[in-house]
């Protein structure tokens, strides 16, 4: 059977500025906490960085006419905060704004859609040295940022996204400290969330008022399924305390304007969440154009059975601190099933579930899947061509889920695959390859998987054939 998806669903890939741009000293750019992070030692495998990445601020034209070639009709890219604006304050640097002015007018002129995400991770160095997101002034920042982005790219770009999966930003980057700037505290994430929350509402507001009414201003989310183990109330007690930390300590204040009265019982040995000021939520309650959603695999959890530490197998990396404070003891399970290379199992019902829980949750806002796919460990054959079957497996598999979820009555506009290229997978360097297009990181050739021929026949039609 041939799947066929709504006239106008966009079909784009993502990316982000410190696992593709490379160029990490040029033009008056500054490091953010995943250069410093990554040139920790022991904190990425082998050592990896961004220095160099992809290369893709010199060779963006390449790549463009690359997207071109394959039929892609967005591309989801990051700007790189500490490029514009190095000290992540005051005025920005002109060189960094008019690289992402080419990047743009590069895609326009390819006929590629841009859409731009303002923070995926790469905090100016400067303001982790002022305390980074647990404090306040960062969010006020970020606004500001926003604001000088908006005012530079506003007449070009339509499709704006304020944050990249805050979850990831705020409990593995202050509470595992797997991702930059590596802290392992247990009340900061809680802080970094609400200012990352608050970040959103109030880079929202400064955009809104320097793009054109035609702007979508959305955010990424990276929602998480979460199974219980068994149907025992304690189980479904871990569910429900993981489901709080993941999901609705964003989509509470995001959509409804309030923490959950769980969250806050949950955490009360932590904070009496003070730092959440009169007013705060209901600038975070901006309303959106979009919601993005990204998703990989499903989470099963269990409450701990021994007293030791629970097992964490939450497939977020291996640290001995958790990223789930106040829950600490709640038990990560492998799921059932084929995995990837990350250890990700494959379970396109999540990703079903997940559509039609923000149907529910947040009527009337269109969906767009910001985020899927999966890393293989594919290798150039002899004749030089990428077999990834794998690849091509999940994602037909995931979007005959999407497709099932618009028939279910999900408002689904768009699906942008990560990655198109292989780049810097965070803590795993370059060991993991999300790209359906292959990466010789020595010499910067891109040879397209055949996932990248699928995929591109896919965004040229619109229809998923089956297998
Ligand atoms: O590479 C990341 C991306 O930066 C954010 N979402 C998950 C991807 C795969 O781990």
């Amino acid at each position: 059977m041939t799947l066929t998806f709504p006239p106008g669903f966009l079909w784009g890939s993502a990316a982000a500025s410190y696992q593709v741009e490379g160029a990490a000293q040029e033009d008056g750019r500054t490091p953010s906490i995943w250069d410093t992070f990554s040139h920790t030692p022991g904190k990425t495998l082998g050592g990896d960085t961004g220095d160099i990445a992809i290369d893709q601020y010199h060779r963006f034209r390449d790549d463009v006419r690359l997207m071109s070639d394959l039929g892609m009709a967005a591309y989801r890219f990051s700007v790189s905060w500490s490029r514009v604006q190095p000290t992540g304050r005051g005025p920005a640097v002109q060189r960094g704004l008019d690289f992402y002015r080419s990047l743009v007018d590069e895609l326009l002129a390819a006929g590629i859609q841009p859409a731009l995400t303002l923070y995926h991770w790469d905090l100016p160095q400067e303001l982790e040295n002022t305390g980074g997101w647990p404090e306040r002034e960062t969010a006020e920042r970020f606004a500001e940022y926003a604001g000088i982005v908006a005012e530079a790219l506003g007449d070009r770009v339509e499709f704006w996204i304020t944050l990249n999966e805050p979850w990831c930003s705020a409990f593995l980057g202050y509470g595992s400290g797997v991702h930059a700037p590596g802290r392992t505290e247990r009340l900061a994430p809680l802080r970094a969330a609400h200012h990352l929350n608050l970040a959103h509402g109030l880079g929202a507001q400064a955009l809104r008022a320097a793009l054109p009414a035609r702007a979508q201003i959305a955010i990424s989310l990276n929602p998480a399924v979460v199974r219980p183990l068994t149907q025992q109330p304690q189980d479904l007690d871990a569910q429900r305390r993981i489901d709080a930390l993941a999901n609705r300590v964003f989509s509470g204040p995001l959509l409804r304007g309030a923490y959950p009265s769980d969250l806050i019982a949950d955490t009360a040995a932590i904070t009496d969440w003070s730092f959440v000021r009169d007013g705060d939520l209901a600038v975070i309650k901006h309303p959106l154009d979009a919601l993005g959603i990204n998703y990989y695999t499903p989470s099963l959890v269990s409450a701990a059975t021994s007293d030791g530490p629970a097992t964490r197998n939450d497939g977020h990396g291996a640290s001995e601190h958790s990223p789930w404070p106040g829950s600490e003891r709640v038990a990560f399970h492998q799921t059932p099933g084929e995995r990837t290379e990350m250890g990700w199992t494959v379970d396109p019902t999540g990703l079903h579930e997940l559509l039609m829980r923000y149907t529910r949750e947040a009527p009337g806002v269109p969906l767009y899947i910001t985020e899927n796919g999966a890393a293989y460990d594919d290798k150039p054959d002899a004749d030089g061509v990428v077999h990834d079957p794998e690849r091509i497996d999940y994602l037909r598999a995931h979007l005959a889920a999407a497709h099932r979820a618009i028939a279910d009555g999900a408002d689904l506009r768009g699906y942008f695959l990560w990655s198109l290229m292989d780049n810097f997978e965070w803590a795993y360097g370059y060991s993991k390859r999300f790209g359906a297009v292959y990466v010789d990181y020595a010499t910067q050739t891109r040879v397209p998987k055949a996932s990248a021929h699928w995929y591109g026949q896919v965004a040229r039609t619109g229809e998923v054939a089956d297998a």
